[in-house]
């Protein structure tokens, strides 16, 4: 079974490698500066030989210049959401929509959504992969798709309570936002029971506390639009690692710095390769997200490859006195302290040459001068602890921090 599988993967990425080959003269240089060709590929081992693309490649190529098809058979753009410069334009062909939705059906399926649930999507609609990509899918399975977007929180609210909304989709950090804004309220009719979460790095804490305040279940589901958006690998509901479709994706773990392929179990960045993309093939994509490869299969029983809650991104990786911190570990560290919520940011500034961290984060009530106090030592100690550094820190008054609609901003540097 297994070989007929490695088999069937084998052609598709033989297949993939000739695609690119023959109608990217990018992805072709590249092959031949290495003494590749399509020929050299027999085995899903050969797969380590491939060089990696990334990012750049599609900067330098921008905006057209990857494509493995004839621009008359792209139907939609998406892009990513690069903060500078420009945008990293992806592109798909009709195909490439119906595998995305297909793909996105069958994950939602996984994760618990049905043809009788009705799914709020409160991500933005747009350039961005991450409605779109839903919107399909849950139209596909059969559910009643409410397209709110992303952001206009009373309108989210109402939705929710009025059309009887079962399941919904955002950030974690805006569910964060709503989970808030429904508590603050009287009544609330609400039947909510599933919450599917994603587009940034989040903690079990988070989970808990989305859970907990919610009523929900909380599933990760990762995806980048390079790959092709939401769908790429999910949980199910057990909660223990993010599925990847094989049929679709081929997923390598490598040191960052080496670029060597890393064992399971093994933390480094996320390469992804996909089997079945016709406009924008990527061929060993670097995603700069940090994770591990599950060396066992999911208690599920579905026997597909699983990948650890990400931990980062490489380029959030803040280097402090010479020790690695992620944003993601500061949230670890907000989580255990029950004064607080879960709304942080990280200031960073620069002194001489060194970078220097500041946490900036709330309470979750207004607090007496001493309650204020043991907080803030409660907050430093647990903060030394799980960063092995000293860190800044500043607690603001609750509702002080901006609530973010969409993927929250982490890190501002400051002169
Ligand atoms: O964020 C696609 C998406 C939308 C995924 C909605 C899930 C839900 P991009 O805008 O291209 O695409 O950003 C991709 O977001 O490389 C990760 O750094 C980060 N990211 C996405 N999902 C997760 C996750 C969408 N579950 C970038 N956990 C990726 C941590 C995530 N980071």
């Amino acid at each position: 079974m297994q070989k007929s599988k490695d088999e069937q993967r084998t052609g598709q990425l033989q297949r993939v490698v000739q695609r690119v080959w023959e109608r990217v003269p990018h992805y072709r240089a590249k092959m031949e500066d290495l003494g590749l060709s399509p020929r050299d590929i027999h085995s899903l081992e050969d797969l380590s030989r491939l060089p990696f693309t990334t990012k750049n490649d599609l900067r330098d190529t921008y905006p057209y210049g990857l494509l493995a098809c004839d621009k008359e058979e792209v139907v939609r753009i998406h892009a990513s959401s690069g903060t500078t410069g420009k945008p990293t334009v992806v592109a798909y062909t009709r195909q490439d929509i119906a595998t995305w939705s297909s793909l996105m059906a069958h994950r939602l399926t996984v994760a618990g959504l049905s043809s009788k649930d009705v799914f709020q999507i409160a991500l933005g609609y747009g350039l961005f992969t991450g409605a779109l990509g839903f919107h399909w899918g849950a139209e596909e399975l059969g559910a009643l798709v409410i397209p709110s977007g992303g952001g206009f929180t009373e309108r989210q609210v109402l939705l929710m309570e009025d059309l009887g909304t079962t399941a919904f989709t955002s950030t974690p950090s805006y569910a964060l936002h709503l989970a808030e804004v429904l508590n603050s309220r009287k009544k609330n009719n609400l039947r909510l029971r599933l919450g599917i979460f994603g587009a940034e790095a989040w903690t079990e804490e988070m989970r808990i506390h989305l859970e907990q305040t919610l009523g929900i279940t909380a599933i990760d589901s990762y995806g980048l639009s390079e790959i092709i958006g939401p769908g790429v690998a999910m949980e199910c509901p057990l909660r223990e690692g993010l599925h990847f479709d094989e049929d679709h994706f081929l997923v390598e773990i490598i040191n960052p710095e080496t670029g060597e392929v890393l064992p399971p179990g093994e933390t480094g960045e996320i390469v992804i390769t996909t089997l079945t993309k016709e406009a924008l093939p990527m061929i060993r994509y670097r995603t700069r997200d940090l994770s591990r490869l599950y060396s066992e299969p999911c208690p599920c029983g579905c026997g597909e490859k699983r990948i650890a809650r990400i931990l980062g991104r490489s380029d959030d990786m803040l280097i402090i006195r010479g020790v690695n911190v992620f944003p993601s570990q500061v949230e670890v560290a907000l989580g255990r302290v029950p004064g607080l919520s879960l709304h942080y940011f990280l200031e960073v500034s620069e002194k001489g040459g060194m970078k220097e961290l500041t946490v900036c984060c709330e309470s979750k009530t207004v607090l007496s001068e001493e309650a204020a106090g043991t907080l803030i030592r409660q907050t430093a100690t647990e903060l030394k602890d799980l960063l092995g550094v000293r860190v800044g820190l500043r607690i603001f008054e609750p509702g002080v921090l901006e609530r973010s609609a969409g993927k929250a901003v982490r890190i501002k540097k400051v002169a």
